[in-house]
């Protein structure tokens, strides 16, 4: 049986990121997509990229989550994406309340180009108190696993593992964190802290210097799909590095001062 997957996310339309990026993901690594939007980003070429972001109505994602689930009476694995405000927030803690998930992997988007900082200040807490508790996989890069765990200035692994232990401490089952890109060092240097394990370093060499569109999100649906096989936590993180360094290691390059990573073949 192929298992099915959902992905609760928001559109980019060039491809590059969200519900796109994890369509293609779960495709990838064998498992049946379905997307319930939660907003649409176009990104802005004639101002700096920035990123135009249109809400979609809660009910109308709430809508298309009882359409997937109708169609696939078995689909127990879900993916949350960009969220963007408080009242999505909130219909998605419904949404997971309705329902019997067996995963639920959190990308905790918290903010994007062109939102307001008070918006975000909004959306971090909201996220926090109402997705964080129905979580059982988070997968914060460093700007969010500090707003997550309340800890700045993280710059090496043992201060990545600290920050990711308080999110777990917050009732998170599982948190991999990423210290990213511009953190020096030769390698992108994640960690795994699971509830009753030692913390895993999971690390790769880096491909270039600059930030690679919809890696995170390649990640973290890569980490679902592996979860919908029934892979362990560890082994499911270890497979969706893997496939993120191949991913940012095949970027595409267009128009855009940003490559986007590839999921697909060369
Ligand atoms: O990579 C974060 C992200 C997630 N979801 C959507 C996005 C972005 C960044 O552009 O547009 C829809």
């Amino acid at each position: 049986m192929i298992p099915n997957v959902l992905t609760i996310a928001g559109s980019e339309a060039s491809g590059g990121a969200g519900a796109q990026v994890d369509l293609r993901t779960f495709h990838q690594l064998g498992t049946v997509g379905a997307a319930a939007l939660t907003l649409i980003v176009s990104f802005d070429p004639n101002d700096r990229w920035h990123h135009r972001v249109h809400p979609i109505p809660p009910e109308v994602t709430a809508a298309q989550v009882e359409a997937a689930l109708g169609v696939h009476p078995g689909l127990d694995t879900v993916k949350i994406g960009m969220l963007g405000s408080v009242p999505m927030i909130e219909a998605v803690a419904r949404i997971l309340d309705d329902h019997e998930w067996r995963n639920v992997v959190v990308d905790p988007v918290l903010i994007c180009k062109g939102q307001e900082a008070g918006e975000a200040l909004d959306v971090d807490n909201a996220l926090r108190e109402l997705i964080l508790p129905r979580a059982t996989f988070v997968t914060p890069n460093l700007f969010e696993t500090e707003a997550l765990s309340g800890r700045s200035g993280i710059e090496d692994v043992a201060g990545l593992i600290a920050a990711a232990e308080a999110i777990a401490a917050q009732g998170v089952p599982n948190v991999y964190a990423k210290l990213g890109v511009d953190v020096p060092g030769t390698e992108a240097v994640d960690v795994l802290v699971s509830a009753g394990r030692e913390p895993e370093v999971i690390s790769a060499p880096k491909f270039g210097t600059e930030k690679v569109s919809g890696a995170g999100c390649t990640l973290a649906a890569a980490v679902t799909a592996e979860l919908a096989k029934g892979r362990t936590p560890s082994e499911a993180a270890r497979a969706a590095k893997q496939f993120t360094t191949s991913a940012v290691a095949k970027r595409r390059y267009g128009g855009a001062p940003f490559p986007m990573a590839w999921q697909g073949e060369p």
